[in-house]
């Protein structure tokens, strides 16, 4: 059964259309109209080895943030829609990713509750014209859409770009440990029976 999902979610503020493959070999199409976003989902499906398509159009002369937040919406709805009852799944992932100065780690149970901790101490700067703070904007829709338990901690580092990067990487490493089908799990992982 191929675990798969195409979303077209249109409001006052943004158009986007998404496909996502769980089971893909990190193929990614993605056109936001917002640089570092673009570079932040490629560099997740290449490293989670999803199938990824994004187009994206917002109100973004205002700024990047009912865009950025409004494809976390639709990505976390996407993982939900793909993993369906949940059957099979490993449910746990995690990853430690370092990048140059930087260490991150992503723990992630997709658990149907939303509960995203957020440890990245960020100044309030820009990378290119991407406030850093909408990282967190990013992650807090899609934690509340997809319905999993996402803890980011930043152990060290100070290059900004280097600090999301990493966050990003290991979030993507997560999400396709947490996602794996693993054969010796007869229906959901949880002794409640329900996922
Ligand atoms: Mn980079």
């Amino acid at each position: 059964m191929s675990r798969t999902a195409t979303i077209e979610r249109i409001t006052k503020e943004t158009r986007i259309k998404l496909s996502l493959d769980v089971d893909g070999t990190g193929q990614a199409t993605i056109c936001t109209s917002v640089p570092f976003l673009d570079h932040m989902l490629n560099l997740f499906a290449r490293h989670g080895l999803f199938d990824l398509e994004v187009e994206a159009a917002g109100d973004i002369d205002i700024d990047f943030h009912h865009t950025v937040e409004d494809i976390g919406i639709v990505l976390g709805e996407a993982f939900k829609q793909s993993l369906g009852d949940k059957k099979g799944i490993r449910r746990y992932g995690q990853a430690t990713v370092p990048m140059d100065e930087t260490l991150a780690s992503v723990s992630v149970d997709i658990s149907g509750r939303p509960y995203l901790v957020y440890n990245v101490n960020l100044p309030k700067v820009k990378i290119g014209e991407f406030d850093v703070e909408l990282a967190r904007e990013f992650f807090q829709a899609f934690t509340n859409h997809c319905g999993l338990n996402l803890h980011i901690n930043v152990m060290y580092g100070c290059n900004v770009h280097h600090i999301i990067e990493a966050c990003f990487k290991a979030f993507a490493r997560a999400m396709d440990a947490a996602t794996q089908l693993d054969p010796r799990v007869e229906g959901v992982m949880s002794t409640k029976g329900l996922l």
